[in-house]
């Protein structure tokens, strides 16, 4: 799906440029003309044979030409564009919110944040929904572009045919940080994959004594936006990212490596690092901060 958009991409900016190059040379031809001296205008005005020539064939048939043969690529193009996911497909819902992607893997349980991962070689139907305005997902390296809306599914069906890495965003503004909302596409070999997706749908590793405090201020100050699996789960209404294996995660919001000095940060201001993200900053004191940074990076 990927490669026949890329081509009709090519065939239109072809086609663009060629009409550009041409209407480009005829302004210089005209203007080159006109100063060779005054333009006679007949009494009566009526159009020589020449103009005429020129209007029917630049106006109408080239254009129409042109037009007819995208209409036809973009038609063909359309066929490659599957509208139902055949059987076998894993079935991954991603939600767009303001400013973060949630991925959901029903059928395997597993919940993460800002990061997609695909088995490759078996077809993938993305069930796109936002859960506040409109956004848009598109991995231009595996296909087409499409709307995760408020009201209503849409299903992307794409498949990776080789193992590799993709960074995409969000493709439709919807906010201030519009443009870090971004996602991490693996592609990777199925039994990667499946491991993967197991460890992610595993529960949380039992807090030990370092993590114990840091648990505490977690439930206390966090839970109500943040589950993390099976101890807490977020208030509906309030979701932030599941963290119930966030130090597995690369980035923290999309926009920072995850370490503890960069956690530290987020969570004591994250409007520094994210303006006008919807995630409040969350007064802590130092020891409470430190401990409950230690909790989250324990959480693999
Ligand atoms: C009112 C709800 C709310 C509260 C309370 C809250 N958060 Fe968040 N949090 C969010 C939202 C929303 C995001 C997503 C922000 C974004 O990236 O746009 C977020 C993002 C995060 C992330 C990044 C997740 C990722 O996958 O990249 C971390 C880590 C985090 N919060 C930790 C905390 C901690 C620790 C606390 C408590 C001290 C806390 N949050 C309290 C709403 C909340
Ligand atoms: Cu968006």
């Amino acid at each position: 799906m990927a490669r026949s958009a890329a081509a009709l991409w090519w065939l239109m900016a072809a086609l663009g440029g060629l009409v550009f190059v041409l209407v480009v040379a005829l302004l210089v031809a005209g203007l080159r003309r006109g100063r060779a001296g005054p333009v006679r205008v007949e009494p009566g005005g009526s159009e020589t044979g020449s103009s005429r020539r020129w209007l029917v064939g630049g106006g109408v048939l080239l254009p129409s030409v042109v037009l007819v043969v995208v209409l036809g690529a973009t038609v063909a193009a359309m066929r490659d564009v599957p509208v139902q996911a055949p059987d076998g497909a894993l079935v991954v819902e991603v939600t767009g919110h303001q400013y973060w992607w949630e991925i959901r893997y029903p059928a395997e349980g597993a919940v993460v944040a800002n990061e997609l991962h695909l088995p490759v070689g078996r077809p993938v139907a993305l069930r796109l929904r936002s859960a506040d305005v409109i956004h848009s997902f598109w991995v231009p390296a595996l296909g087409g572009k499409m709307d995760a809306l408020p009201d209503g599914v849409n299903t992307l069906v794409l498949q990776a045919d080789e193992a590799g890495e993709h960074t995409s965003e969000c493709a439709e503004f919807c906010g201030v940080q519009h443009t870090n909302m971004s996602l991490l596409v693996v592609a990777e070999e199925p039994d990667a994959f499946r491991a993967w997706v197991a460890a992610q749908a595993a529960p949380a590793a039992p807090v030990n004594s370092t993590g114990a405090a840091g648990a505490d201020v977690f439930a206390r100050a966090c839970s109500r936006c943040h589950a993390v699996r099976p101890a807490t789960e977020a208030e509906p209404a309030e979701r932030g990212p599941d963290l119930t294996h966030f130090a597995s995660r690369r980035t923290i919001g999309a926009i920072a490596e995850n370490e503890p000095e960069a956690l530290r940060r987020w969570i004591s201001d994250p409007h520094a690092m994210k303006t006008g993200v919807l995630m409040p900053a969350v007064e802590l004191d130092p020891h409470e901060l430190d401990t409950v940074v230690t909790y989250l990076e324990g959480l693999r």
